[in-house]
């Protein structure tokens, strides 16, 4: 599809009058991308409508209250029953950690090895149905573990759930994804549309723990563009980012992509985690 780089006046003026009917504007982003506008473009022009401001209209969040995550609270070493762990950079909002040291190089090629032979085409959610679909905007493969599938598994999303005091059974299952030449995943909310929310469910999204399986030659940044941080992949690392808060409101400043890859390949792991347990509400 040809790409649209410029919007018309028409356009302003229906975003602002779909914004002000009340639908949330990740959902109109979508619709933008859909029609062929560039989502980088779609992104910056809903940014600068509504930044991270209330939308004066029934049913749409007020401004993200930031609340302190629990991990933000343990200083610059971070220990877990198995390992130490340093904290090499943070960002308050949107929030930001990187890590250092959270996995040794064998469990990344383990981790990579595991999931090697089970890649399929990655997936995204779609805002409006809440359902995962086919994406033009990914281009990586991707599988996923099952929720404590074997012990190597199990003492990964354990060290997670001891950094971030979220419980296993509020994390969905690990996902790896691998990334080749020019592959990216495009702009992007790792929260659910809000109306989208299923409460049976774990209810919301609120953070997302991502880690570095191998050092890439070039290109494969994690990108969060409202906060100016660009994440260089680097093997053993991890960068975790919270998003969603205890009232179930979600930061519109986590924006982020990884951009594509340029030279090599990029491999990660990452853990979306939600509000409760998935299983039960
Ligand atoms: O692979 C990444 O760097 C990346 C970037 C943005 C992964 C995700 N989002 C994700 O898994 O949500
Ligand atoms: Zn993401």
């Amino acid at each position: 599809m040809e790409k649209v780089n410029k919007i018309p006046g028409a356009l302003m003026d229906w975003i602002i009058k779909t914004l002000n009917s009340g639908v949330n504007p990740e959902a109109i982003v979508d619709a933008m991308i859909r029609k062929g506008y560039d989502p980088k473009l779609s992104y910056t022009t809903l940014f600068r409508i509504v930044g991270n401001k209330p939308i004066n209209t029934p049913g749409v969040q007020a401004p993200y209250e930031y609340e302190q995550p629990e991990i933000a609270k343990k200083g610059s070493i971070l220990h877990t029953s198995d390992r130490e762990i340093k904290v090499l950079s943070k960002v308050e909002k949107p929030f930001i950690l990187h890590l250092d040291n959270f996995l040794c190089y064998e469990e990344c090629d383990q981790l990579i090895e595991l999931s090697r032979n089970r890649l399929k085409p990655s997936t995204v959610i779609d805002p409006k149905t809440g359902e995962e679909k086919a994406a033009t905007g990914r281009t990586s493969k991707g599988m996923y573990f099952y929720l404590r599938e074997n012990e190597f598994i199990k003492k990964i999303e354990n060290r997670i759930a001891e950094l971030t005091e979220f419980p296993i059974e509020n994390g969905e299952g690990l996902q790896v994804l691998n990334y080749g030449i020019g592959e990216e995943y495009k702009s992007h909310f790792d929260y659910f549309p809000p109306s989208k929310v299923d409460p049976a469910k774990g209810g919301q999204r609120v953070g997302t723990f991502l880690i570095y399986l191998n050092d890439v030659p070039a290109g494969g940044e994690t990108v969060f563009p409202k906060a100016g941080v660009s994440i260089v992949p680097k093997k053993g690392s991890a960068v975790y980012f919270q998003y969603g808060n205890s009232k179930g409101e979600v930061d519109r400043m986590s924006l982020h992509s990884s951009i594509p890859v340029s030279e090599g390949e990029k491999w990660v792991a990452t853990k979306w985690i939600r509000q409760g347990n998935i299983y039960r509400h």
